[in-house]
């Protein structure tokens, strides 16, 4: 069974031992997420958990959750409901990729429980914690923003970093113009009119999983198709936009087409610092909430991060149908977005080259479907190598490419998203240009056999381990196909 809120959902982390409440007092401007960090930078993968504070100085009664989407295999496992491994996460995401379904509309929700509008609308209410404290312009949300194309009226949802900036004003920042959102804006600014937008905050975590990656569809109903449920959503009070109805917190107003101002800086899934420019500016008209809203925060900044856990699987899921099953592109074994590189910026692909050309194909089409702000780098490498085992990855990148013959550089394109090797000073973001690298490391001709004992031996001793009386061994990792 899918959860249908985010309560549901942080009790069953609870019960897993992925989510764990902290009471002790905390400070909002810099505890909550240095304490979140820590999960990041000081733990494996599988005891990461999640984090609520429910003890916020300030803020009596004011609760924030971080670290509950995806700061593990394990938790975006029980998000979606299916093993903790790359290929169950891939094929129950695919899976619901292949079959979308359409939200319902329903009168109304938990979310509308509390109304607040006009002069009585104030942010500054709510627990919006600092993520990069001491280094970041201010408070920030990272919201889902669900905004219509004017011409089609097609749905989008995006999530993008939100500056809270006063009691009725935010940021937006557009990282890259190729984006759904970013596309609308300019699409409303054209039009001479301001963009109708709304915020959500805290759903069921498929929405929170769906929104990073991009397909042009709705992600309502991909969301449906993962939960093998549709997604109820609401109508907004004053823009024609609708919102998961058991959302915690919603917020409506209008994104202006007209102005700018400085937006930033904020600590970003780089590893760097990036903002400080001109941007776009939210008008907030209304928030409706639960009576007692969980604000929630996905903890993004320095890889490896929840924003790069999410990614990770969304992406690949997506890059892999998109090879497989649309373009029929033959012989692909796997995708890898390296989390180092916040999944958009380098990529693994291992296939079993079949003919002249295979490479490049494989190559254009992931960038022809994801865009020319992804992927500086994109390896593709023979079958026979794990290309989730980082050593391996090393040894393909040593011994398997002529840096002079199997590189190819395009030049001059769309640079990945806020790179900072791109980034000059004074550009604006929209204008600022990068280039790809696409790395051939299959083998040219047939290389020389590979330096281990043959691979039937190998498996033979794995098999009769225990008769050694030796310490145990972990998944047999062994290249070449003899
Ligand atoms: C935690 C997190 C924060 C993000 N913040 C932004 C952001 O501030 N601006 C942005 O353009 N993209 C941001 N992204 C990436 C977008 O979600 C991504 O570009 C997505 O494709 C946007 O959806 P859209 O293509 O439907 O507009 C963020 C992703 C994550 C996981
Ligand atoms: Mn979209």
């Amino acid at each position: 069974m899918p959860y249908d809120s985010l309560r549901t959902y942080l009790d069953a982390l609870e019960q897993q031992g992925l989510f764990k409440w902290v009471d002790k007092e905390v400070d909002n401007d810099w505890e909550i997420a240095t304490v979140s960090r820590m999960i990041f930078r000081a733990m494996p993968e599988e005891r990461r958990c999640g984090v609520g504070f429910r003890n916020i100085k300030g803020f009596p009664g004011g609760r924030v959750v971080a670290g509950v989407i995806a700061s593990s295999k394990q938790m975006i496992a029980s998000a979606i409901g299916c093993d903790a491994t790359a290929d169950s996460i891939h094929a129950k995401v695919i899976a619901g990729l292949e079959k979308p379904i359409a939200p319902v509309i329903v009168s109304t929700g938990p979310c509308k429980e509390v109304k607040i509008t006009g002069k009585d609308v104030d942010l500054g209410k709510l627990p919006i914690s600092i993520w990069t404290p001491g280094k970041d312009a201010g408070p920030y949300l990272t919201p889902l923003w669900v905004t219509k194309d004017p011409d089609t009226g097609r749905r989008n949802v995006g999530i993008r970093r939100c500056q809270v900036k006063n009691k009725d004003t935010t940021g937006i920042l557009f990282g890259a113009p190729d984006r759904g959102g970013a596309i609308h804006h300019a699409k409303w600014k054209a039009l001479g009119k301001p963009m109708p937008a709304a915020i959500f905050i805290g759903a069921d975590p498929v929405q929170y999983l769906v929104a990073p990656s991009r397909y042009g569809e709705d992600e309502f109903a991909i969301a449906g198709g993962i939960r093998g449920q549709p997604v109820e959503l609401v109508k907004c009070e004053t823009v024609d936009l609708e919102v998961p109805a058991s959302a915690e917190i919603i917020i409506e107003g209008e994104v202006l087409t007209d102005y700018t101002e400085p937006e930033g800086p904020f600590g970003e899934f780089t590893g760097h610092m990036a903002g400080g420019r001109e941007g776009p500016v939210f008008k907030v008209k209304c928030i409706t909430h639960r009576k007692d809203p969980i604000v929630l925060g996905v903890i993004s900044q320095f890889p490896p991060s929840e924003s790069s856990m999410l990614k990770v699987a969304l992406l690949e899921s997506n890059i892999l149908k998109h090879l497989k099953s649309t373009l029929n592109i033959p012989g692909i074994a796997d995708v890898h977005a390296l989390e180092a590189g916040g999944c958009t910026s380098i990529c693994w692909v291992s296939l079993k080259k079949m003919y002249s050309g295979h490479v490049d194909q494989t190559a254009m089409a992931i960038w022809g479907y994801m865009g020319m702000s992804y992927f500086k780098w994109l390896v593709v490498c023979d079958d026979d190598v794990d290309i989730r085992d980082p050593f391996m990855r090393d040894w393909v990148m040593a011994w398997r490419v002529r840096p002079d013959k199997d590189m190819r550089i395009i030049a001059d394109t769309a640079m990945v998203e806020l790179d900072p090797s791109s980034l000059e000073p004074g550009i604006a973001m929209q204008d600022t240009r990068g280039a790809k690298a696409l790395i051939d490391a299959t083998q040219k001709w047939e290389y020389p056999g590979i330096s281990l004992p043959p691979r039937d031996m190998m498996e033979r001793v794995a098999k009769e381990w225990e008769s050694y009386g030796l310490p145990h061994l972990d998944k047999l990792n062994v290249p070449g196909r003899t």
